[in-house]
């Protein structure tokens, strides 16, 4: 019933109807153009993306290059610099979608900088989706990316010894650090700075084209030839240029339980704000899952009208928001749990 309701409000008024939470005509000038990403310790990925798309840049351009921001900060966590798997090593795995459905990924990638670019000479220069490791890899190298020396950045070899004490594999839900930055709690450094792995990017250029891109060193510690959700499209991305954009951050396992971004693009189909459509998504893994208090994803989406929203199950997730009016703003992530 609470459904149909829902439906029908949002389908009677139409996707757009809503902004941040205001009414507005249903007819309203799209806000566009739009980005949004995951996490606001990697604000500089929405800097980057805004100043693409207005100075009238594709949404493509822009989630790569945004992506790009944060994979060459090497003191930071997404990327090279994140943490390893249990064997000490580094895993990559990222993945792009474009406004004609046309998508790349690479996943169980090592010793390459960009990913995330890798991952888009994927979609453009080959017929496949998915390319992973040692062939993912060896197709980087041959499109001229340079092989990185296999080492671990300062932070990462510290936790990784840390880690080692007790070798104990436990993803724990996000909390923010002293420093109003974030962490999974049992990976948190010893000198208190966040170490979240991923980054999403959702983007609608000024000419109304949608594009996404993700892009992640993974849950730290995780088994050898562990994969996530981040290059799985519909999983920790999805983009449908006739209705909208999603990312999704958090234990990638449960998004990809539920094709996270797949169900989330697929509600706002059917009418509802990427708000709610983030929150039913949230809702559907705590339906499938007794112990919510353990896990933490996060949802961010927009539509074709430049309506975003987003929802995660514990609180501690943000995402930033950068538009015409809204500079990067910082919007913490409501939440069920
Ligand atoms: C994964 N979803 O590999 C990623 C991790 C993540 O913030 O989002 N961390 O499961």
């Amino acid at each position: 019933m609470i459904h149909r309701r829902k439906f029908l409000q949002f389908g009677t008024l139409g996707a757009g109807t809503f902004f941040s939470g205001k009414l507005f005509a249903g007819n309203a000038k799209v806000n566009k153009p739009l980005v949004l990403s995951t996490w606001s310790a990697y604000i500089e990925a929405n800097r980057t993306a805004l100043q693409i798309l207005q100075s009238g840049g594709s949404a493509l351009d822009s989630v790569e290059k945004a992506a790009n921001a944060i994979e060459n900060t090497i003191d930071c966590c997404v990327g090279l610099g994140g943490n390893p798997d249990r064997d000490g090593i580094v895993t990559l795995d990222a993945c792009i979608m474009d406004e004609n459905a046309r998508c790349g990924s690479v996943s169980f990638l090592e010793r390459i900088k960009n990913p995330i670019s890798v991952a888009r000479r994927v979609m453009e220069k080959t017929p496949h989706v998915m390319l992973v490791g040692s062939g993912a890899q060896q197709f980087a190298v041959s499109e001229g990316f340079h092989l990185e020396e296999q080492k671990l950045s300062p932070d990462a070899q510290k936790a990784y010894e840390d880690w080692l004490k007790k070798s104990e594999y436990k993803p724990q839900v996000n909390i923010e650090n002293t420093k109003g930055q974030h962490s999974f709690a049992p990976n948190k450094l010893a000198n208190g700075s966040f170490n979240h792995d991923t980054v999403g990017i959702i983007a609608l250029d000024t000419n109304g084209n949608l594009s996404g891109s993700c892009t992640t060193s993974g849950l730290a510690f995780k088994m050898r030839g562990r994969v996530g959700d981040s290059p799985v499209i519909g999983a920790g991305l999805f983009v449908d240029n006739e209705v909208g954009a999603a990312t999704a951050t958090g234990v990638g396992e449960e998004v990809l339980r539920i094709c996270g971004t797949h169900l989330v693009v697929e509600l706002m189909r059917q009418g509802l704000h990427p708000e709610e459509a983030c929150r039913k998504a949230v809702e559907r893994i705590l339906k499938k899952n007794t112990n919510a208090k353990e896990i933490q994803v996060g949802f961010i989406a927009i539509n074709k009208q430049g309506v975003y929203g987003g929802y995660c199950i514990q609180s501690g997730f943000d995402f930033v928001v950068g538009s015409a009016t809204e500079k990067n703003i910082i919007v913490k992530g409501k939440h069920v749990a």
